[in-house]
């Protein structure tokens, strides 16, 4: 992919920086594979193909896979891959503050990773990844997510260190595409994660060590929502990094505007947060009248999606264009289908369509009762982060890897990505497919195999089990492919490959300012935050309803 007389003019990557970022990359790619591990085995139960030995539980299996999946597979690949850019654009390498912030952040993480996943798997934790009260887990799988998101922040302070160094060496100049959304992302993130904290820490660590008897549960799972919609967007955020700055460059374009790009993530940081209830519409204890508040915040975040599928767009026919494309679709045909750097992340975009779709279904008070708690819904999220996300994180990792390991992406591996994207994508229209229509059929999520004492409509779920199956087990295929095809890129060749950065269509005095202005960004978040929540927590904080024991 790089030519002989462009190397000298690459900025090679720091290599100690590239270590940090590998420990990350690593570690979520395990995270993969043990969680890929129990997916096929859920599957499995659900048909009725297997019956799990040694005593384990379902939903010590379940509990498993959401952890090591949407937790740690997803935090991990986001911090390497933003510390990567970072380093990257501000200064081309990190502080030697914030490198040591980057390690201390990760043992943190590590640390409480290996407490939690324990804890998990010896079944003193089978709470599910959303660790709903009244299920209560041993005080130490708690303590290991706090000790998860502590390290997650320490992380995110040193890349907010880096940037205001940065801008104070580089006055008036406008900051990296990259880093500023790195910057948002972890904002958002910052606000995001009080809510889990303070549940975790003020309520179900005392719960769990027997220090009080009873636990509000209404208030804790509204403070899990007020951090797990946004958990949502920290996953997809940096995949729309991946979007706005680097697809651009790689299919040799241009970005849209970076004006627009930095706008639909101060959008996102504005309208990610306070939108929780749309998790907690069939719940009772909320007035309908703040339900009805956050559904319409829920339909302004999807704003900022529509801008980036605009904006991809306008890149990719722009693009096309330039290259003497034709037509009202002539701009498909000049995209780099062979290259999977391109490749996977654009089946990403893809099948993100359908997904949010899905998406606006789930927000609509009506048809949320139709699906809520069905597997519908776990069909809607195979497609948003274990598709779109995940494709889109595969398709960084192989230039990624490469980058920071000084080595290349050899043919064969590109090839053998390809073929890892299709089999993801074949996979997961069996399983999320299958998942989408027997939900709607009223097939509950969350649930082992079960004849429901011979009903008629839980037989007529059953062939849907099947197929769910056996798209398990093409996507475990996928999990293995990439876990070799990761293995291989760090035992590739050496040599130097760019990081793939794009450049905006204007020149910076394009991007107003005021984009900049980040305390009337937190501020106009924090009013939004309270606008939507003080008066339900209030009501929820001083309601007459009794705590709950644990079960
Ligand atoms: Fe969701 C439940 C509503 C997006 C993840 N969601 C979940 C859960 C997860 C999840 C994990 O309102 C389950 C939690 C649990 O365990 O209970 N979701 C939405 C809405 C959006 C949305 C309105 N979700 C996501 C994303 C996720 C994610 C993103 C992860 C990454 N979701 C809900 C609701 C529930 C829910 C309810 C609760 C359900 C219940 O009852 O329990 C929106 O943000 C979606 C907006 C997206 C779009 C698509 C824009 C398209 C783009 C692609 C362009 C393509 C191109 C290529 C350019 C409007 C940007 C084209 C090329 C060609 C050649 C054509
Ligand atoms: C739940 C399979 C990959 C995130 C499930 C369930 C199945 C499954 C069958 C539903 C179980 C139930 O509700 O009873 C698989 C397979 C995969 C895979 C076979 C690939 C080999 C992923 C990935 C992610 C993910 C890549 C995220 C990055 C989740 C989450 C849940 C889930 C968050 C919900 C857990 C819960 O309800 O507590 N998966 N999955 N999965 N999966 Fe996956
Ligand atoms: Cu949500």
């Amino acid at each position: 992919m790089t030519t002989k007389q462009n190397i000298t003019l690459i900025q090679r990557f720091d290599s100690k920086d590239g270590k940090l970022v590998v420990a990350h990359i690593l570690v979520a790619f395990i995270a993969l594979l043990i969680g890929g591990i129990a997916g096929l085995l859920q599957t499995m139960v659900k048909s009725g193909t297997i019956k799990l030995p040694y005593s384990i539980g379902y939903y010590e299996l379940l509990t498993a896979h959401g952890v090591l999946m949407a937790i740690v597979f997803t935090t991990y690949f986001i911090i390497g891959f933003l510390y990567s850019g970072v380093s990257y654009t501000l200064g081309g390498k990190l502080l030697p503050v914030v490198h040591r912030m980057g390690w201390t952040g990760f043992g943190l993480m590590t640390a409480g990773t290996v407490l939690g996943v324990a804890m998990v798997l010896t079944g003193k934790a089978s709470v599910l990844y959303t660790f709903y009260a009244p299920l209560k887990a041993s005080p130490y799988f708690y303590i290991g997510l706090a000790l998860l998101v502590v390290g997650s922040w320490i992380s995110g302070w040193g890349l907010f260190y880096q940037y205001k160094y940065w801008k104070k060496t580089n006055p008036g100049k406008l900051s990296p595409l990259f880093a500023y959304m790195a910057v948002v992302t972890f904002l958002m993130w910052q606000i995001a994660t009080i809510g889990v904290a303070a549940e975790v820490l003020i309520q179900l660590i005392p719960w769990s060590f027997g220090w009080v008897e009873t636990i509000n549960v209404m208030l804790s799972r509204t403070l899990f929502w007020y951090f797990g919609h946004p958990l949502v967007y920290f996953w997809l955020m940096p995949a729309y990094i991946c979007w706005y700055v680097i697809i651009p460059k790689i299919i040799g374009g241009k970005i849209y505007s970076d004006a627009l790009a930095r706008l639909s993530f101060i959008l996102l940081l504005l309208f990610s947060i306070p939108v929780g209830f749309h998790h907690q519409l069939m719940e009772p204890g909320i007035s309908s009248f703040w339900k009805y508040v956050q559904v319409v915040l829920t339909f302004m975040v999807v704003i900022p999606s529509l801008m980036t599928a605009f904006s991809l767009f306008a890149t990719f026919e722009i693009n096309g264009r330039a290259k003497g494309a034709k037509g009202l679709f002539g701009w498909v045909k000049v995209l780099p289908w062979k290259d999977v750097r391109f490749f996977a992340p654009f089946m990403g975009m893809l099948i993100f369509i359908p997904a949010g779709a899905g998406g606006l279904i789930n927000a609509s008070n009506q048809m949320n009762a139709v699906v809520h708690n069905t597997l519908w819904v776990t069909g809607h999220f195979h497609l948003t982060v274990a598709t779109s996300v995940a494709l889109t994180f595969f398709g960084i990792t192989y230039w990624l890897l490469p980058v920071v390991t000084g080595r290349i992406l050899t043919l064969r591996m590109n090839k053998w990505g390809i073929i890892q994207t299709i089999v993801w994508c074949v996979g997961m229209f069996f399983m999320s497919g299958a998942m989408h229509l027997v939900g709607l059929f009223g097939a509950p999520r969350r649930t082992a195999f079960t004849t429901y004492e011979n009903q008629a409509d839980a037989a007529n779920w059953m062939p849907y089990y099947v197929f769910m199956a056996i798209g398990g087990m093409v996507l475990f295929i996928g999990v293995l492919m990439m876990v070799v095809n990761v293995v291989a890129m760090l035992r590739a060749p050496k040599g130097v490959e760019a990081y793939p950065l794009g450049e905006a269509m204007e020149s910076a005095e394009a991007t107003p300012v005021y984009l900049d202005r980040w305390r009337i960004w937190i501020a106009l978040s924090v009013l939004l935050i309270l606008f939507a929540y003080t008066i339900p927590l209030i009501d929820m904080i001083s309601s007459s309803v009794p705590g709950s024991k644990g079960f």
